[in-house]
């Protein structure tokens, strides 16, 4: 298999020395670690196909991987899989006139960003990873990130794809025509698969008019339940891009690790970061008819705009130094998402005393990142299971942005009723019948 593999690629992009496969095979909650592993860097699609066709004729599993960026345990070879990376696969043509861009499946969302800047452009999705994650891994996790209320997730800005299927053919439809109903619409199936039904080679982006001023605010209020009612008043507001939330413990713990100074002078019980269109005048004007703010720090220049944004964005590199981390990454109906922060503190502690919660996200979305470190291997899955249910009881989804990966599989259910998993399962093998793409992901084996 793996002189077949050398002969496709080239012998210097099978790797397999331990030194050059390690950054392959842990991932980023120190959580999910494979021992050993073959990492397969093919340079373009016709490499991907023959790739595949050899896994699938010698029945090896593969597992894609991009930035290794993910959070659900589904971006590392923890059954043995071949890691097939697609970090070689480039390519970056800004179509000005169509305000699209064909990009690469390796090529990173920072490089999106500057690429449609470059033609005074923008591309809609932004996240903290940027500059790790890659176009073929967000648009196969259909990621959020940081703008989702103002130009929704990845599947919104994907408008053609080019992928490989298990048995190496190429479904290829880039031509950028945004009006197209020829058929099923295969870019929506295959954002947010998580790698389990092909291959991303090459992707047609929407890009979006490059943003004009803003102004970033935070926000300090009482409560987390204040947050919430003032997050969804700030919905309202006239050209608001982002409105995300945390709390004293992850403020603090960011100061901690990153030596920022403080955001505002007294502590509060909640905080939340708001971007607007214009300036800083017209954001204050916005955040007086809020309800429950407090105090307010703003922003209006670049440097000033990014420092407020460093508050929010360094939350999951500061967790990370607490060891291995719990990621539940929720989302809950905003009429129900003030009773989650209020009580889940309490339901964590009566489980695990020494846990310690950090909550932190996208609140104008209902989306909580819930992170959880302390926790002994002995207590996660109980853990696991309290708060996922706890999330579905109260209306939410237990799968936000981050998806199901291996680390939620087993609560799928919590979210989808049986009949929805057996079309799931019979898309699955419809399109992948030798079963050999990331095969434990999402559905499992
Ligand atoms: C974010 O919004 C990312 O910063 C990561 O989705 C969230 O670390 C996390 O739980
Ligand atoms: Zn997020």
């Amino acid at each position: 298999m793996l002189d077949e593999l050398r002969g496709i690629v080239g012998p210097e992009h099978v790797l397999t020395e331990p030194d050059l496969v390690a950054g392959h095979l842990r991932d980023w909650t120190g959580r999910f670690a494979a021992e050993a592993g073959v990492v397969v860097r093919p340079a373009d699609t016709g490499q991907v196909s023959a790739v595949l066709a050899a896994c699938a004729a010698a029945g090896t599993a593969v597992l894609p991987q991009g930035g290794n960026t993910g959070l659900v345990g589904a971006s590392v070879p923890l059954h043995g899989e071949i890691v097939l990376h697609t970090g070689r696969l480039h390519g970056l043509e800004v179509d000005e006139v169509a305000g699209q861009l064909l990009a690469g499946a390796g090529e990173t969302i920072g490089a999106v960003h500057a690429a449609a800047a470059s033609a005074g452009l923008a591309y809609g999705v932004d996240l903290a990873s940027r500059d790790s994650c890659t176009v073929g891994g967000t648009v196969a996790t259909n990621a959020g990130g940081l703008r989702v209320l103002r130009h929704g997730d990845t599947r919104r800005q994907v408008i053609g794809v080019e992928a490989v299927l298990s048995d190496g053919s190429v479904l290829s439809h880039l031509g950028g025509l945004t009006r197209d109903n020829t058929g099923y619409h295969l870019p929506s199936l295959l954002a947010g698969s998580e790698g389990t039904l092909a291959v991303l080679t090459r992707v047609r982006l929407r890009l979006v008019p490059a943003p004009g001023p803003s102004a970033v605010a935070v926000l300090g209020l009482a409560s987390p339940a204040d947050a919430v009612v003032a997050a969804g008043f700030a919905r309202r507001i006239a050209g608001v891009s982002a409105v995300e939330f945390f709390l004293p413990a992850g403020l603090a713990l960011v100061r901690e690790v990153t030596g920022l100074g403080a955001v505002l002078p007294e502590e509060h019980g909640a905080y939340l970061l708001l971007e607007v269109d214009g300036s800083a005048e017209a954001l204050v004007q916005a955040c007086e008819d809020l309800p429950g703010v407090q105090d307010a720090a703003i922003a209006d220049d670049a440097p000033g705009r990014a420092a407020l944004w460093a508050y929010r964005e360094r939350h999951t590199e500061s967790i990370a130094t607490r060891g291995s981390v719990i990621k539940l990454d929720v989302t809950l109906p905003m009429a129900t998402a003030g009773e989650y922060l209020d009580r889940l503190p309490s339901v964590v502690a009566g489980l695990v005393p020494d846990a310690r919660v950090w909550l932190f996200g996208h609140l104008a979305d209902g989306n909580v990142h819930t992170n959880i470190t302390g926790v002994p291997a002995a207590d996660t899955h109980r853990l696991e299971d309290t708060v996922l249910r706890m999330v579905a009881d109260l209306g939410g989804s237990i799968a936000s942005e981050h998806g199901i990966g291996l680390a939620k599989r087993e609560w799928l259910g919590l979210g989808r009723s049986e009949a929805e998993i057996e079309a799931f399962r019979r898309i699955k093998w419809a399109l992948d019948p030798a079963g050999i793409l990331h095969p434990h992901a999402v559905l499992g084996p």
